[in-house]
């Protein structure tokens, strides 16, 4: 009743007929409603736990995608979202939670990419995001979550919870505490980078997993890139590695056996060549720490994850009692697998830049 009440509040073609969950994100309730006109959209339920103003929130997503769809050349390209009767692009239901609804794009998701091809599109997908959002006004959106990727500030809250391990829960991980500790000086190189002004701040999607790119049914081209929640200004480099922890990883974000999760060197490699292509603004600054990128959002996902275990499953969605525990662990080793093919890595961008300069 709730779900239904909510997709008539907006403006859509027809009457809903049917109703499906998507549950790929871990943090909004994701549906898909589809019409007696054939028409599909998707229906959220914004999490107000992880963003506190969805008011604000969807002024940035519509400014965004606005701002898009007078850039793409094909609509599919770009989200749209929907007003409701009232004309916003939320509705509030009568107990207090936030609704939005977008066009269906049409299109399929991945988990994992069933081909380099498939990785290579996405990395043309999020490349070109960066680079057609170049001129956007930053200073227009608002930050839907404050230090969302700041490790030196991410580190603060980890100490801080494990200070107050409100479900005595930090005992039993000690091998993983002191591993991340070990690892904070390195995880706050960056941010001191962007601090400094050694790299550029850019309007950046923040959350550029694999399942947030939209690809084509028939041709498997990269549509859109979904999930404009975090978009935000950021750092390049950062959208670049969580990319690579996601898509270039031998193992699902929660494989239980975590010796299965390795970084692929190939996938870095194809990602590394269509990042380059997609977004040639880069600067040299950002090409050379892309790997730094990719090792320190892995280091900031494996804490986010362990802090979630430790403070009882606050933030993240879990399907079973251990979930973000096992997820804090397959991170860890594949921070360790690229502390390992290091210089590899290294090697990649750098021959990966070479080509591009020839081009
Ligand atoms: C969340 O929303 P979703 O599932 O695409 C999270 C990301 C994490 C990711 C880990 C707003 O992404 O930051 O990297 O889970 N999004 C938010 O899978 O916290
Ligand atoms: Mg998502």
């Amino acid at each position: 009743m709730q779900i239904e009440r909510a997709a008539y509040a907006f403006q859509m073609d027809g009457n809903p007929v049917s109703c499906e969950e998507l549950t790929q994100g871990h943090i909004n309730k994701t549906l898909k409603i589809t019409t007696d006109t054939g028409m599909e959209y998707v229906l959220q339920m914004i999490n107000k736990y992880v963003f506190r103003n969805p008011i604000r929130l969807m002024a940035n997503i519509s400014a965004v995608t606005e701002f898009l769809q007078q850039r793409v050349e094909d609509s599919r390209h770009t989200q749209r979202f929907i007003l409701t009767h009232k004309g916003t692009y939320y509705h509030r239901d009568r107990k207090g939670e936030f609704w939005r609804m977008s066009e269906f794009v049409g299109g399929f998701c991945l988990d994992t990419p069933e081909s380099p091809e498939d990785f290579y599109q996405s990395a043309l997908a999020f490349g070109r995001f960066q680079q057609l959002l170049s001129d956007f006004p930053a200073e227009e959106l608002y930050e839907t979550i404050p230090e969302f990727h700041n490790t030196i500030d991410r580190y603060r809250q980890f100490h801080a919870s494990i200070e107050l391990d409100p479900c005595d829960r930090a005992s039993q991980v000690q091998a993983e505490i002191s591993y991340l500790l070990k690892q904070e000086e390195l995880a706050g190189t960056l941010q001191k980078m962007r601090e400094s002004g050694e790299l550029p701040l850019r309007v950046t999607h923040n959350d550029t997993k694999l399942n947030n790119v939209m690809l084509d049914s028939e041709t498997r081209k990269a549509l859109c890139v979904l999930d404009l929640d975090t978009v935000m200004p950021g750092l390049s480099v950062y959208d670049f590695g969580d990319a690579i922890r996601y898509g270039a990883a031998t193992a699902a974000e929660d494989e239980p056996d975590y010796e299965k999760m390795e970084l692929d060197l190939n996938l870095f490699r194809v990602y590394t060549e269509g990042f380059l292509e997609a977004a040639p603004s880069l600067t040299d600054k950002e090409v050379e720490m892309l790997p730094m990128g990719a090792l320190i959002m892995t280091l900031e996902v494996a804490n986010r994850f362990l802090k979630d275990y430790i403070d009882g499953d606050l933030y993240f969605k879990t399907s079973y009692p251990e979930h973000n525990l096992i997820r804090a662990r397959t991170q860890i080793a594949l921070a360790m697998d690229m502390q390992k093919k290091w210089e590899d890595m290294n090697r990649i961008v750098a021959e990966a830049a070479a080509k591009m300069r020839k081009q």
